[in-house]
């Protein structure tokens, strides 16, 4: 049952991925050279529930950088935004970092909104559920794409004070950068002069710890790229044989990314019915399906900089080698 103090908004239009959609998509970056899928499409629900699953990896050790620091800083930038009003949390997961943050404040006496944006509804579902529990807030899940959530907080009346926007887990490192450019600055737009955005990336580091985190021992981060596969066979019809498709991480250090392809073991041919698409690989041939940027302090502290932010602070777990930026609107 949903607590007293949450409501859901959905937009559903923003969210569904039609098959219609998820074909034309396959269609157009299976055609190109690298051939490519985007990795949006990762996330059906057995992909969510792999990237949880990655979340918790010894190896992948951004979640658990990140949290330190919410944990140990958090309380701390929450009062230096006084009066905080709301916080808005694009990418809102299971609610476990902004739960660690508010649990590290003061208790409040004054109210608080938490807009959560987020395309998974069940993911929404339990972070409201987790988030309702704490004192003097009211949930707002939004089932939303980021960019239909910033765009909807751009239009609404300000706050009565002011508000806190949360970008973590790195998710900036998934678009490239004219991508990453023109999020922050839709971000800043959406925000309102006093308003902050507190944005967590990934840094660069050890080539060998950044192919384990991207290439564990025990195979999970290999199972959420392959199961594109499984969803395109499934959804679309595609008879991939999985066994002739395999996991590979590369670091590519002049792009600054760790990228992930499926490589084909052999010369094969594959339909997808519902796309209409027939291709032969070769042996070798690869699928580039996610890019991550890796960054350096300053290079983040700059790019908020030509969006129009002013970074305030910045905080390091040297262990994770991962950095939170808070940077004011
Ligand atoms: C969601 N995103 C920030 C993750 C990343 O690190 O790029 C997705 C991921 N891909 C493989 N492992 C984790």
């Amino acid at each position: 049952m949903r607590p007293a103090n949450t409501r859901v908004q959905t937009d559903a239009a923003e969210v569904a991925v039609t098959t219609a959609d998820f074909a034309a998509a396959v269609r157009h970056f299976l055609a190109q050279q690298p051939r490519q899928l985007p990795s949006r499409f990762l996330y059906d629900p057995l992909g969510s529930a792999l990237f949880d699953a990655i979340c918790q990896l010894p190896w992948y050790r951004v979640t658990a950088g990140e949290t330190r620091l919410l944990t140990q800083h958090g309380g701390a930038i929450l009062s230096h935004l006084h009066p905080l009003a709301r916080i808005v949390e694009l990418g809102a997961g299971n609610g476990d970092k902004l739960a660690a943050m508010l649990s590290s404040a003061l208790p409040r006496t004054t109210p608080l909104d938490l807009d959560l944006i987020d395309i998974s509804p069940a993911a929404l579902a339990t972070a409201s559920r987790a988030l309702s529990a704490f004192d003097q807030v009211r949930v707002f899940a939004h089932e939303s794409s980021y960019e239909a959530g910033l765009h909807r907080l751009g239009s609404e009346p300000a706050a009565a004070g002011r508000t806190l926007m949360l970008f973590l887990g790195s998710n900036i490192g998934n678009y490239d950068p004219d991508g990453a450019a023109a999020f922050l600055k839709q971000a800043r737009e959406a925000l309102r002069p006093g308003d902050a955005l507190l944005l967590g990336t990934d840094l660069v580091k050890p080539e060998t710890d950044l192919l384990m985190a991207y290439d564990d021992p025990l195979g999970v981060t290999a199972a959420f790229n392959r199961n594109l596969l499984v969803r395109i066979k499934r959804e679309l019809g595609g008879d991939f044989d999985l066994d002739g498709f395999t996991h590979r991480a590369v670091w590519n250090g002049r792009a600054s990314r760790v990228e992930m392809h499926l490589l084909s073991t052999r010369a094969q041919r594959v339909r997808i019915a519902h796309a209409d698409l027939d291709i032969a690989f070769g042996e070798g041939e690869h699928i580039w399906t996610e890019s991550s940027y890796k960054f350096v302090p300053e290079t983040v502290a700059a790019r908020l900089s030509e969006a129009g932010f002013t970074p305030r602070e910045q905080w390091l777990d040297r262990e994770a080698q991962f950095s939170l930026t808070l940077a004011e609107a």
